[in-house]
């Protein structure tokens, strides 16, 4: 017999696509889309058929485990709960608040139990050694909507569904299914554009599989998207193309960035990013003409060496030609829970540079510091040094520049603890592992996608199963350990407590939709939201397309746009002298390593799902037919990678999808360290592209890891 279908949305990637599950007999799901979703309207990816793998999946745990000389052991809550505490707390008191440090991962962001309890968890720990996934990600993006606009989540979403004129650097949304634009469905999306007689345009140094959907491809040399934003914002303002429009009047610093891009003509930068000088002006021309076009840059911009700087001029380029907060251009959501309007200590405006890492003073931003420093804090011996660590739903060894060393650093620690579903590359470190309810047995709303979504939609989805017997949620293990780190005594666990049985996350989430911008406030005769109204609503409510907001949602002291935010001014002249100089660029026989996303992989977590693995390898190099002529290697063999940091071998494909000069490595793999307890991932182990970025490359104005453009050769396996 089949269960009634129960609806909920996808938590595996940032698309949050409406899926329909049922029950059927020998507890096997019938995942599909649901038809009935405003936003997703019924398309899922092969993923999502995936979350009932995980769900069942032998591997994962289910109960907390303690590392001993004879393999990993059973325990209590209580007993895990009171160990480490107690770690913590002894070697708090021994080495100093700083010696404790954590580690967020990127689900805690597709996870509300972990966004919401996560910030009092680390409060209560005291140290300023906070790391996350954001500075291998979309650090770049806070940094400039803090300093343009006043709010690190300030950030302005491509309008897709109105856009005449869509123009995407270094971001894959046909497999990626978008990151920072939430829009389930991207395929079609992009077909739509075109439908309406808009223009897709990609610049990437791989003809990926977006390129398929786009108008024109363009090859760029990786890192060097700084140069050609500064070319077109040259020809846009050489040609009179400016149009402010109502921005004009509540925006700052345009006479700055006038002069600024004055210094890069086409000419200048053309052979430099490998796209000629008049292709530039062309594309200049036709993204200002356009009613409604919108520039976007995801992980190919923001994890290179200018990722700021980038970040900032694509938002320059969207403001000057009058895009932003325009039907069809950048504009900035309107989610019901809305966190620039929530309390501080949930979603902080942003910070920068207010301290930096004890060795190698990497900058702060929003109270964390880069990952890329993280091997060295541990390794690196005197006061400060980071004795014990704390990761939440991350595999930093895997998803973090020279993961090699990490697991070295890791080794040297003298206490750490993961809450965490799997024993991984990462957690097999650790002498505690937490691991918390599937995803299937808990509540789920997307409070970050939502806003960052290319509508305005908002749905809530109830657990499918109760959670095993004894399971615990994340933020009940966050508010537990939160309870025994506090020291404020008798009123701390007082209010603690009431945060659990009295708030709880439900409480939090119905509180912040009912003084949303939709919200009912306490008025019961209101029609407005209520997580009761959200709950009901079981395919989800939509709320309608992005709408104008500016000036009033800017957070900025003066309301107004920062157009030439100093230090990103600054950064220019980084770009000149790392770039313009012609020697910085060669590569004495050195191709340039880029990574990329595939459609039946998740980051390093979804690789234990037969579902997803089979067919061929995935993990291997991509290369441009004349580079492996050159080297005398052929499709199908491996080949050894080399880097300053390290070496892996994978299989080669030989394609010419790639730019001559440029190879490309997925990220997420290497299952085949020991100790790890993911059976399906370890028989399709391939190997770290993080083995051999370098945790030196760095965009050095914010911290953020330049992954792409790591220089490597490439050689047969001997
Ligand atoms: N070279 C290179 N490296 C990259 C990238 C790249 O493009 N190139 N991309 C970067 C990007 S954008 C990202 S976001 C990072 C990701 O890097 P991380 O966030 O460090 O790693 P993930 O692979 O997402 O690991 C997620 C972990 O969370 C666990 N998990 C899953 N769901 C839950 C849950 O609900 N609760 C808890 N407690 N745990 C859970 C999984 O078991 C897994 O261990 O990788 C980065 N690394
Ligand atoms: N299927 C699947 N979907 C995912 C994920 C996943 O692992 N699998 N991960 C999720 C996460 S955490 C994120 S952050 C998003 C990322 O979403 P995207 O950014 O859309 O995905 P990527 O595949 O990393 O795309 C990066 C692109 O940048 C290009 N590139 C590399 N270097 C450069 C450069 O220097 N300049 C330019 N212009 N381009 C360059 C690469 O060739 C690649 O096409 O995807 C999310 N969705
Ligand atoms: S695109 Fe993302 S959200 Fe949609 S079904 Fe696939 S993994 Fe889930
Ligand atoms: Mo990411």
């Amino acid at each position: 017999m089949k269960s009634t279908p129960h609806y909920r949305s996808c938590n595996l990637c940032e698309a949050i696509c409406g899926i329909e599950i049922t029950v059927g007999r020998d507890q096997h799901l019938d995942i599909r889309g649901d038809k009935d979703d405003p936003f997703s309207r019924g398309y899922i990816c092969p993923k999502a058929v995936a979350l009932q793998d995980f769900h069942f999946d032998k591997d994962r745990l289910r109960h907390p485990v303690r590392r001993t000389a004879n393999g990993w052991r059973r325990i209590t809550w209580d007993e895990a709960f009171d160990e480490v505490a107690q770690n913590l707390r002894r070697i708090r008191t021994q080495h100093g608040r700083d010696s404790l440090a954590t580690y967020l991962g990127n689900p805690s962001v597709h996870n509300y139990g972990v966004l919401l309890y996560a910030p009092g968890f680390i409060r209560s720990l005291k140290t300023r050694n906070r790391f996350s996934a954001t500075s291998v990600d979309q650090l770049a993006h806070h940094l400039a909507a803090y300093l343009m606009f006043g709010h690190q989540l300030l950030l302005p979403i491509p309008d897709l569904e109105r856009t005449r004129f869509f123009l995407i650097l270094g971001a894959n949304p046909a497999v990626s299914n978008g990151s920072l634009m939430t829009a389930p469905g991207m395929s079609r999306r992009l077909q739509e554009i075109r439908e309406r007689g808009g223009k897709v345009v990609l610049i990437d140094p791989r003809f990926n599989e977006t390129a398929r959907f786009a108008d024109q491809h363009l090859f760029i040399r990786p890192g060097t998207d700084v140069l050609l934003l500064l070319a077109l914002l040259h020809v846009v303002f050489r040609e009179g193309l400016t149009r402010l429009g109502s921005l004009a009047g509540f925006t700052k610093g345009v006479e700055t960035v006038a002069d600024l891009v004055a210094q890069f003509p086409p000419e200048r930068v053309a052979p430099i990013t490998g796209i000629g000088a008049e292709q530039i002006r062309v594309l200049a021309r036709e993204f200002a003409a356009a009613e409604g076009a919108a520039c976007y840059g995801r992980i190919g911009v923001s994890t290179q060496e200018f990722g700021g700087v980038c970040q900032w001029l694509i938002n320059v380029l969207n403001i000057v030609t009058g895009n932003l907060d325009r039907a069809g251009g950048a504009m900035f959501t309107r989610p019901a829970f809305d966190p620039i309007k929530a309390p501080k200590t949930l979603a902080p405006r942003g910070s920068f540079g207010r301290r930096h890492t004890r060795v190698r003073k990497l900058p702060e931003f929003g109270g964390e510091f880069p990952v890329a420093a993280l091997a060295e804090e541990i390794l690196t011996d005197g006061a400060g040094q980071i004795k014990a660590l704390v990761t939440v739903a991350g595999n930093p060894v895997l998803s973090t520049p020279n993961g090699r060393e990490l697991d070295r650093a890791l080794e040297r620690l003298e206490f750490m603890v993961s809450i965490d579903c799997y024993l991984n590359e990462t957690t097999r470190h650790a002498h505690i592992i937490l691991p918390p309810t599937s995803p299937l047995e808990r509540g789920h709303y997307d409070i970050a996608f939502h806003v960052l979504a290319v509508r305005n939609t908002t749905r809530f989805s109830p657990p499918l199963f109760p959670p095993e017997t004894g399971a615990k949620h994340d933020w009940e293990i966050l508010l537990e350990l939160q309870t025994r780190m506090t020291d404020e005594g008798f009123a701390g666990r007082v209010k603690n407590q009431l945060l659990k049985s009295f708030l709880g996350p439900e409480r939090m989430l119905d509180l912040a939709l009912r003084l949303g911008p939709y919200g009912a406030r306490f008025n019961p005769f209101s029609s407005g939201l209520t997580l009761a109204k959200v709950k009901k609503a079981q395919h989800g409510i939509d709320l309608g397309p992005l709408s104008p907001c500016l000036p009033e949602r800017l957070c900025t002291a003066d309301k107004k746009i920062d157009l030439a935010p100093e230090a990103l001014v600054k950064d220019v002249e980084r770009v000149k002298e790392k770039l313009l100089d012609d020697s910085s660029y060669q590569s004495n026989g050195h191709l340039r390593l880029i990574g990329r996303r595939q459609l039946r992989s998740n980051n390093s977590w979804l690789h234990n799902t037969e579902r997803l693995l089979r067919g061929k390898p995935q993990c291997t190099i991509l290369m441009h037919p004349s580079d492996a002529a050159h080297r005398n290697l052929v499709a199908g063999q491996n080949v050894l990678i080399r880097s300053r940091v390290g070496s892996v071998a994978v299989p080669l494909e030989v394609s010419d999808e790639m730019m001559p000069g440029v190879v490309s490595i997925p990220h997420g793999w290497g299952h085949d360290r020991l100790g790890i307890q993911l059976q399906v991932a370890q028989q399709h182990a391939g190997a770290s592209i993080n083995d051999l970025t370098d945790p030196l490359a760095i965009d050095t104005l914010c911290g953020t890891a330049a992954f792409n453009g790591t220089l490597v050769t490439v050689e047969a396996v001997s």
